[in-house]
Parts: C-alpha cells; structure tokens; sequence
C-alpha cells in the first residue's frame, strides 16, 4: 500500500472549522509555512469526517476495507516493510543539557534538532493535505487530563488518533475552559518513509514533539509515548504526579469487594492481556475489568491514596497469539470497527494472523502484501501487527473508566519476560524495596521495537524507552511520591515467562495469572501467607490456588517460586552493574536496597 497520499479535496463544511485559538492558529500557520501543504484539514472528530477520511483512505490505498459480514467497520493497512515498530535509537529527548535526559536516553540539542527537523520538513507536504487533530488525553473532567495538537499528513495517523484519543471538538472546548493553558504541540510528517530520515524527537521544556520518516503507531501517534510517557513523565516530575506504562485493571471478589491495580510490564509482555483476563473456572463469581491496558496516570488524591486514570480511549494491541482461547475478551473487542495494521488478509476479506484459533487459510496475502500459504517459511503476520480498537468494544471494559479522579490502587505490579531467576510472584517489604524492584526490572527484548530479540536487558518500570527525563531522577521522584501517601499500594514483582529445562513456559499465564492475582489481592487485604525471602515475601506452595491446573504438579510450582542463589548472584551484579551507569543521579536509597538484598542472601 502506498502510505503517501496525495491532498483530498473534502465536500464543503468537512475540514474547514479551525479552533478559535490564537496559539493554535499560529502555530499550525508556521508549520504550513515550513511544510507547505496544498491544504489544511481542521478535524473536528465527528462521524461525517471519519466515514470521509475512510472512504478516501480507501480510494488511495491507504486502508483496504475487510469483509462487512465478517469482521463490521474495518480496516486493514499495510505500513512501509521497514516501518512497522518502535526505532528506539532513533528517538531523542532534547533537553538543554544532556543530564537532564540522563545516560538512558538519546539526547540531542534542542537548537540544533530544530534546525535539523525544520529542513527535513521544509516542503515536505507539498501537493498534499495538512491534517490539525485536537485530542484529550485522559477523561475530560479529569484534573490530569492533557490537550494536544497533532499535525500530520498522514490518513492513516487521523484514522488512528480517532480511535485511540478523544478526538476532535472536545479538546478545543476542554483548552478554552482550561486555567493554565498548556497544550502539547505535535508535528508528525511521512517524509518518504525512509529508515534513514527516521527521527521521534521530544522537546519537553516546549511541550513538543516532532516525528518524522515513519508511519508506525508509536512513532506516529503521538498521544501515546510520545505525549503520555515521555513529556507526561516530564511534566509528571514537574506536577508531582506519576505517568507510567502500566494497564490498571479491577478486581472484583465474590463477596463483591472490588480492587484497583495497576502493572507495569514491557512492550508485548502481556499487559493488554492480563488487563482483560477471564478467570478460570475455579474462580467463578470473580470479575476482571479493564481501565487502561497501557499507561496509567496516577495522582494523589484528597483520601491519601494513589489514584490512576488511562489517558487514552482505545487499544493499540499486539495481534498475534490472540486467540479466544488467550483473550477472549481481546476477540471480541476486535471482531468490529478495528483498524488492523500488517496482519494476514485471506481471500474472503477476513484477517488472520498466528496464533488465531481455527486451521490457518490456504491462500492468505501476508503483511508485506504477498501470497502466503500454511507451507510458507514467512509470517502472515508480522510478529508486531496490531490493532487499534475504541476501549467501548470491550465487554468488560470499567464502569470507572470515566472518573476524573481515577480509580484507587491497591497494588502495583512490575514484571519482566525473564527465563529464570524471577519467581511467579513476591512482594516488596515497601514503598522503598518495591521502587527498588520497578528499578531493577529486567526483561527479554521483544518484536515491538526494532533490534534483537530475547536479549535480557534492564528495562526500569517499563519505563527504559519511555522516562522523559534523567532515569535516576526519575527513581528520585518515585522515593518521594510513596512517603506522601496516606495509604500506599503495597508492590509485587511477577513473572510469567519462567521456563523449566525443556526451554518450555512452566506457568500457563494468561487467565491463570488470576490465581497470582487473587494472592496479590490477599496480601492486600491481610489474608494470606507467604514466605519471607531475601528477595521479598514469597508464597510458599500452599498460599497459592492451583486447584483445576492440569500442567502445574506441586513440583512445578516449587519451581516457579524458587529462588536460586547462584542465578540471583548474577541478577544481583547484573542490578548493580545498571545502576552504576547511572552515576551520581541514582538515589543512595536504592544502593542500599541492593546492599541489603544482598546481605540478606549472606546470612
Ligand atoms: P504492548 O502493547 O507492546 O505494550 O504489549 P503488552 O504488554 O500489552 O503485551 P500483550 O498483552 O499484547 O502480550 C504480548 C505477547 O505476550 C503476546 O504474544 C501474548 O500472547 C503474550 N502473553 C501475554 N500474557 C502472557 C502470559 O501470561 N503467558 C505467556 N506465556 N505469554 C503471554
Ligand atoms: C509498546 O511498544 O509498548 C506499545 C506499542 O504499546 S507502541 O504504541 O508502538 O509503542
Ligand atoms: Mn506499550
């Protein structure tokens, strides 16, 4: 599919209602200056709009649409072959100083990176239509909600960002009722989608972003990591609130008592699905929702608890190995009005992908657009295609999606796709020891961004590609959140990725996480025992309900919640190893959370 489209030329009253702000204004007319777009579309995020932009979308290839009896309102597109991730070291955060972006990011000069993007977009949108997004992040009467404007000339980015933010009028209202002001300025061009002019640049000190050479949703949407995490964990710092790459789920007893929590896993580490998990049936009367499925705000709210909203309105999801047997829930979501992007077509305008249920098609065009059958050495689907779905489709999507103040959290999970060392699960001593676990995080790369995959590597709060800012000032800002609430959420480590010696899963994950979590939610209320471990509290076998698992013997499960001094040894040099690249900016605390974990393993 050619993602370059030439300008459209909209009936009358569609794109034509520019927002009366005079920062606004001015802005999107220098960039039309710099770009020189053949016109200006105002997206106002109606129903009119978006049937036109599909339809156009369509007419230019940019979106095939699937079978309307088969899966209703949707679309699939084909990105660039070489476009179809996160390019992480493409990415830059550009602060005055490079110590203020720290030694885990890319860091480059503001002044001169404005140079150098200005003339990579100097024309750049010639002969083609200029797309200004308002968009809301976070519910619109939240007091962490944010506004943004994405410039764009890319169908596809609109079609998406309609999706996956609220989108349109909405945000123009929220700005001019808005006591400070402050809105996000986003530029996003294809340029000719070339690897090599490939650059997601983030100016946190102007509330801005530019991104161009790439049409793949986290370089491109800039809502989402780039707004939401890395100038939201900037401003987050400045505001004393917390940005954060973690779903929030609800958790629902049978006796009715009902838990937020919040987790924070890797790229394509299972977030999405364990924020729609479908207990097993040994928990019959248990009810999981979903509030956010990747990043959570989190404030402090007037009852001394930590509370978190999901800033977005969709899900931008990992499509393999979604099955009704893994997310049922994810199925469902995505049986209507979804945009595909570089998943399997099959002749019968339906889409399929690896790991969909059901014998695979004979006859499929693959993601790059090619013929594809069961014999084929290639993927259908590339191994990060994904959909992006309205968070309305999902069945059990949270009554409190929509509370400003968000919901509470009990407890807060990180987890890591880890091999060995890392238990099931174990919880941290407190707010300290269990920001020392978000700190030392490690976890298997993934597909989601481009590079190697299966390397172990640190990855703090999920949040290594992601902190917009000095990462040991970041662990600075965490140390000093806890001590200021009145009741904070106690802290677990999980792991779901443990392979015994056969190089196999030992635990069945997905709906069986809920039997880690009916633990967590345990240890929330004071219920339940565990063992005390140098690393944490540790189950111990009988603490955990495996009652119905077919797969996990009682010597499995002894393996999953081992804790091996000769592996922990490494992961503990490993941990330091880290830290020290962070120089003098990592708190002293968590050094000696280290020295500690590492005393205790002595005696
Ligand atoms: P991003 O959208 O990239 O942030 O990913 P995510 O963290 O939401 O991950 P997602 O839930 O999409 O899962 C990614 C991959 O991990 C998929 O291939 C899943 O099938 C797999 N996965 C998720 N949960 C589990 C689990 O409990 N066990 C195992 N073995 N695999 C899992
Ligand atoms: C991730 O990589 O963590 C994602 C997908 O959620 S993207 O939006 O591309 O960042
Ligand atoms: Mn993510």
């Amino acid at each position: 599919m050619d993602n370059l489209a030439p300008a459209i030329t909209p009936p009358r009253g569609l794109g034509t209602n520019p927002p009366m702000h005079r920062g606004v204004l001015n802005w999107v007319q220098e960039v039309a200056r710099l770009t020189q777009p053949e016109n200006i579309f105002w997206c106002d995020g109606s129903a009119e709009e978006n049937t036109y932009l599909l339809e156009e979308a369509q007419r230019q290839g940019i979106v095939h649409k699937l079978n309307e009896e088969k899966v209703p309102g949707s679309y699939l597109h084909r990105s660039n072959t070489n476009d179809v991730a996160r390019v992480e070291q493409f990415t830059f955060i550009c602060t005055p100083t490079k110590a203020e972006a720290g030694p885990t990011n890319n860091w480059a000069e503001p002044a001169e990176t404005y140079l150098k993007l200005n003339g990579m977009l100097k024309g750049a949108m010639e002969g083609r239509t200029m797309f200004v997004i308002p968009y809301i992040m976070g519910p619109p009467d939240s007091p962490l909600a944010k506004v943004g404007f994405e410039i764009t000339d890319s169908i596809y980015v609109v079609l998406s960002m309609r999706i996956m933010t609220r989108m349109g009028d909405v945000a123009v209202q929220r700005l001019e009722g808005s006591e400070n002001g402050e809105w996000n300025r986003g530029v996003h061009s294809l340029l000719d989608v070339n690897p090599d002019r490939r650059l997601i640049c983030h100016f946190p000190q102007d509330n801005a972003i530019i991104s161009v050479g790439s049409g793949y949703g986290g370089n491109v949407l800039l809502s989402k990591k780039c707004l939401a995490l890395r100038i939201g964990s900037y401003l987050a710092r400045q505001q004393g609130w917390l940005a954060e790459h973690m779903l929030i789920l609800g958790v629902e007893s049978p006796e009715g008592q009902k838990h937020y929590v919040a987790a924070a896993f890797p790229s394509a580490c299972g977030k999405t699905n364990f924020a729609m998990l479908i207990p097993p049936e040994r928990f019959q009367g248990w009810k999981v929702t979903t509030v956010g499925d990747d990043i959570a705000w989190m404030q402090i709210a007037e009852d001394g608890r930590l509370h978190a909203v999901n800033p977005e309105n969709g899900y931008f999801g990992v499509v393999p190995g979604t099955s009704h047997k893994s997310n049922a829930n994810a199925m469902k979501s995505i049986e209507r009005d979804t945009l595909y992007t570089n998943v399997a077509l099959t002749d019968d305008g339906d889409v399929w992908w690896e790991g969909k249920d059901g014998a695979p098609p004979a006859h499929a065009i693959d993601w790059k657009g090619a013929d594809w059958t069961p014999e084929s050495k290639k993927k259908a689907a590339h191994p990060n295609s994904r959909f992006a779905v309205p968070m309305r489709n999902n069945p059990v999507l949270d009554p409190e999606v929509e509370k400003g103040e968000g919901v509470p959290i009990s407890a807060i999970i990180f987890g890591g796709r880890r091999s060995n060392t890392m238990p099931l699960v174990f919880q941290a001593r407190d707010w300290e020891h269990g920001t020392f676990l978000g700190a030392t995080m490690a976890s298997e790369t993934t597909a989601a961004a481009t590079g190697a995959v299966g390397q172990v590597r640190r990855d703090p709060m999920a949040m290594l590609p992601f902190c917009g800012y000095n990462m040991g000032q970041y662990f600075r800002h965490w140390l000093k959140i806890g001590p200021r609430l009145k009741n904070p959420p106690l802290i677990f480590h999980v792991n779901w990725f443990r392979k015994g010696a056969d190089g196999k899963f030992l635990w069945p994950g997905f709906g069986h996480n809920m039997r880690v979590l009916e633990w967590i939610i345990d240890r929330c209320e004071g219920r339940v025992g565990a063992n005390e471990a140098p690393i944490g509290f540790v189950p111990r076998p009988e603490d955990l309900d495996i009652e119905g698992m077919q797969n996990v013997s009682s010597a499995t499960l002894t393996e999953l919640l081992s804790v091996k001094a000769d592996e922990w040894e490494k992961e503990l040099e490993g941990q330091e190893k880290f830290f020290k690249t962070l120089g003098s900016d990592l708190p002293e605390e968590l050094n000696a959370q280290h020295d500690k974990v590492a005393a205790r393993f002595k005696s």
